[in-house]
């Protein structure tokens, strides 16, 4: 019977690994078109492609505006070299031609685009960089500049705008934001550098449980890291966020600011140094907050109004945020400081640190030590890919991101045992 039933799972094994040979070879064929070599333009390439397809620029410059409207990937030869420079043509709203209508240099209006390796010029241009109306797409390796808007626009008004990921890019010098997500969810922001745009990332309109993560958001003229009107559950982690604010007058000019009715986000393991404010709140409620350095803002932590306490430590002997400023002591030595650092009665941090957190990779449930609850927390999702319902951003440690596998776990437990401080 044991014999029967072995070989039976051997003729199940062949049998699928033949359907699964017979799927193999005949895959949907993809083209890499060249331009200008095949097509002098990004819009006639576009146009003349197949689903899948991969359209590779080579250096040069580009003028806009591009529509993607299947799933394609657009790849730039270099990033400092291939340039994508918006027409500047203004466009008038036909209603009222003294309004201004936004535009769009690279506008996405499918499902698993991907953009990487471009220079994106907005040339002054009222509008935005790349706009992303889709889902389940990859902008990668790109610098995006120069827009009299939003570099990168998560524009989920009136499309389901989740699972893309935005990663290594540099966003600088636009007039709006860096990147505005508005109505976006489970989107992930990763590893960009985000500098002298007026707001670095801004969540916006119910942008819900959206991943911030290991970015740089420096010298943004207002805010590095806006959570505002009623964007829930997001989780900023791991950033550097520094020298934000500062020449501005503005009154929630910060590293990073929860405005309007924005609820239950995750601010963990950041470093928020030389801000204007290190962190502020307007009528905001119930952020969880620590293992955050607070190093030499101006201020460092402002309540202007709430609706509800925030959590400000993970309990002892997780413990809460480093304070630059905090005077207690540590008698018995055990790295938190014996007594609450005290913003206002309903937001104290009860377990201070005495240095400067430092983050652990592998630590996906952030309590300062990498063990077996990491483990679990990884293979109860292994496989899940972003955007499904059990997914969870801060197990997707390793590339590729957007998928939890093999990757992900070595890395975890590459860094098994370690612990903070
Ligand atoms: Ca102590
Ligand atoms: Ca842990
Ligand atoms: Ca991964």
């Amino acid at each position: 019977m044991w014999k029967r039933g072995v070989s039976g799972v051997i003729v199940v094994i062949l049998v699928l690994g033949i359907f699964g040979l017979t799927f193999e070879i005949q895959p949907a064929k993809a083209n890499t078109i060249t331009v200008p070599d095949d097509y002098a333009t990004i819009q006639e390439a576009i146009n003349n492609a197949n689903e899948g397809d991969t359209i590779y620029a080579r250096a040069g410059v580009y003028y806009g505006d591009f529509v993607v409207n299947q799933r394609l990937s657009l790849v730039g030869e270099n990033k400092e070299t291939t340039i994508i420079v918006s027409n500047s043509t203004v466009i008038h709203d036909p209603n009222d031609p003294t309004v201004f209508v936004g535009r769009d240099t690279v506008s996405i209006k499918a499902d698993g685009v991907s953009i990487s390796g471009f220079a994106v010029n907005g040339n002054g241009t009222y509008g935005w960089g790349i706009t992303i109306r889709g889902s389940n797409c990859v902008v990668k390796d790109n610098e995006v500049f120069g827009i009299d808007g939003e570099g990168i626009f998560l524009d989920g008004r009136a499309n389901n705008v989740e699972g893309n990921l935005v990663i290594n890019n540099t966003l600088r010098d636009n007039k709006g934001c860096g990147l505005l997500a508005w109505g976006a969810n489970k989107n992930c922001i990763r590893s960009n550098t985000v500098f002298e745009d007026y707001f670095g990332i801004y969540l916006y309109g119910e942008s819900n449980e959206n991943m911030i993560a290991h970015n740089d958001i420096h010298n943004n003229t207002d805010i590095g890291v806006g959570i505002i009107w009623h964007s829930n559950n997001n989780s900023i982690i791991d950033n550097n966020i520094s020298g934000n604010g500062q020449h501005s007058n503005e009154s929630y000019a910060s590293g990073i600011c929860s405005q309007t009715y924005s609820q239950s986000n995750h601010i963990i393991n950041n470093e928020l140094s030389s801000n204007k404010r290190g962190y502020c709140e307007y009528y905001s409620a119930g952020q969880i907050i620590y293992h955050n350095s607070f190093i030499n803002n101006s201020q460092q932590f402002v309540i202007d109004s709430q609706l509800r306490p925030n959590t400000l430590d993970n309990g002892y002997p997780s413990g809460g945020n480093y304070w630059s400023d905090y005077t207690g002591l540590d008698a018995n030595s055990d790295g938190i400081g014996d007594t609450s650092y005290t913003i206002d009665a309903s937001n104290q941090d009860r377990y201070p640190l005495m240095i400067p957190w430092k983050p652990l990779q592998g630590d996906i449930n952030y309590d300062g030590a990498v063990d077996i609850l990491d483990i679990v927390a990884i293979t109860s999702i292994y496989g899940c890919k972003a955007g499904e319902l059990k997914w969870n951003p801060q197990t997707d440690l390793a590339p590729p991101y957007g998928k939890i596998d093999i990757l992900d776990m070595v890395t975890c437990t590459t860094h098994y045992g370690q612990k903070y401080p």
